[in-house]
């Protein structure tokens, strides 16, 4: 189960996804250590999921399958949803900007939540630990 919270313990090659996005260095930086915690609720197909970074507080819901758009913190705008192949949680986003498509997907992997990110052909993950 995803339910529960999340706090980021490590991350692979995130600082190149975020230079990939358009992302200046200093915000770069900034989000390097971001001290990101997801808190997921999942019932059914409905997710509730809070956030909070040294960025911002984010209260929001999803439901599988169904469209939303997701504000990154620099204010990019996202539109997509979440799905589920098996047990791995699957989304597709697109940048409303640019046109240009966000993929990303969260695992349990052990004791730990794994998730991947990919866009314009480069690709990060960010590791959580439960708190
Ligand atoms: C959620 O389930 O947490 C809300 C929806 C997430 C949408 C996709 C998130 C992509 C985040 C990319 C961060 C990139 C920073 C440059």
């Amino acid at each position: 189960t995803y339910n529960g919270t999340w706090n980021v313990d490590r991350s692979e090659n995130y600082e190149k996804f975020m230079e990939q996005m358009g992302i200046n260095m200093v915000k770069r930086k900034l989000a390097a250590h971001d001290n990101l915690k997801i808190i997921l609720e999942q019932t059914g197909d409905k997710f509730v999921v809070k956030e909070a970074s040294t960025f911002r507080t984010l209260d929001l819901e999803f439901t599988l399958g169904v469209t939303f758009e997701y504000a990154l913190a620099d204010g990019t705008m996202l539109s997509g949803s979440w799905g589920m192949e098996g047990d791995m949680m699957k989304g597709t986003f697109t940048r409303k900007d640019n046109g240009k498509v966000l993929t990303t997907t969260r695992a349990i992997v052990g004791e730990e939540l794994v998730q991947s990110y990919s866009y314009d052909g480069v690709e990060a993950q960010r590791f959580f630990k439960r708190g």
